[in-house]
């Protein structure tokens, strides 16, 4: 059975035939009761605070989930059944100021946010209960994955979505943060496939998951509003309000132990996915312009 812990709206996005099972990560007996419920043979914990400004709003309530959720999940696992396979979401985050580029699986950590903090204290625990009481427990370290499902929050969908609603006349400029941040986006659907291996071997590791190619938001930009036939620099303003207090300015990372060992490599390209995205919310804001949802700008 594939079942999924709802614990926030993503349980709406879910497809049909998946059940959903109330829980939350701050109640160790909500966890022990799905993982009963279910017979689970593999756990994949995607559950997290993940937006990384709202950690600095939040930094304990962060820490709680984003942290603490993960050993409360290990623990349960422990208790029903020590045999589960269990998957981590560990982030490049955990990288923040890098002490080398490309980052790899041996690359110090140095987070620069208490998003950051959280999940390298979850990376830390997995590997931790691996070595401690054998069990199948495995992180990956993935960098930023995007689909036209990601939140409206997250830049390269707010860049997507603002393309959409500026070609629509819904809005006439978009409010953006730092422009010169550079991230080594992937699809998230390419990522998902890396989740899966990393719990089909003969034993647990950890992996970095990454294209390898670094671009700074800036050019996200231009691809997104140029797909769209515009030029960003008419729409974009930097406003200081979307700065973060700590700003993780570049990364990119080095997949390499995944190509070698679990055959992974990322099928879908920058601008593959940023173009992608760009056409999903254009036939989704015209889809709700058209049903009176969203009314354009008189
Ligand atoms: O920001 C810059 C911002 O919020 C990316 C999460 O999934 O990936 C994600 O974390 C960059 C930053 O993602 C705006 O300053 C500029 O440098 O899309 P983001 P993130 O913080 O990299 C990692 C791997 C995770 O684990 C996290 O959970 O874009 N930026 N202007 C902006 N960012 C936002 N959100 N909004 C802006 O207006």
């Amino acid at each position: 059975m594939k079942a999924a812990l709802n614990t926030g709206i993503t349980g709406q996005l879910l497809e049909k035939g998946v059940k959903l099972i109330s829980g939350d990560l701050i109640d160790e007996n909500s966890l022990i009761r799905a993982l009963e419920a279910t017979e689970a043979e593999e756990v994949y914990n995607l559950g997290a605070q993940s937006f990384v400004p709202a950690s600095w709003d939040q930094p304990i309530l962060t820490g709680e989930i984003t942290a603490l959720g993960v050993t409360r999940l290990l623990e349960a696992i422990r208790i029903v059944n020590p045999k589960i396979r269990f998957y981590q979401a560990s982030s490049s985050e955990m990288f923040g100021k890098v002490q080398e580029s490309p980052q790899t699986e041996k690359t110090p950590f140095y987070p620069r946010s208490p998003y950051g903090v959280a999940k390298a204290y979850g990376h830390w625990i997995t590997v931790n209960y691996r070595e401690s009481y054998d069990m199948f427990a495995v992180s990956g370290i993935l960098f930023n994955h995007e689909s036209p499902r990601r939140g409206l929050e997250f830049v390269t969908r707010k860049v997507t979505h603002g393309v959409a609603c500026i070609k629509a006349g819904l809005q006439k400029e978009l409010r953006m943060g730092n422009l010169e941040a550079k991230r080594d986006w992937g699809f998230a659907g390419d990522y998902v496939r890396a989740m899966w291996l990393m719990l089909q071997q003969k034993t647990p590791d950890d992996f970095v998951i990454a294209t390898g190619e670094t671009h700074p938001v800036r050019e996200m930009c231009e691809i997104a509003f140029s797909r769209a036939g515009m030029d960003y620099k008419d729409y974009v303003v930097q406003d200081k309000k979307f700065f973060r207090p700590a700003e993780v300015h570049t990364l990119t990372g080095d997949a390499g132990k995944a190509r070698r060992v679990l055959g992974w490599k990322p099928e879908v390209d920058f601008k593959g996915l940023i173009n992608m995205m760009v056409d999903a919310d254009i036939d989704e804001v015209d889809r709700q312009v058209k049903n009176g949802s969203l009314s354009p700008r008189k």
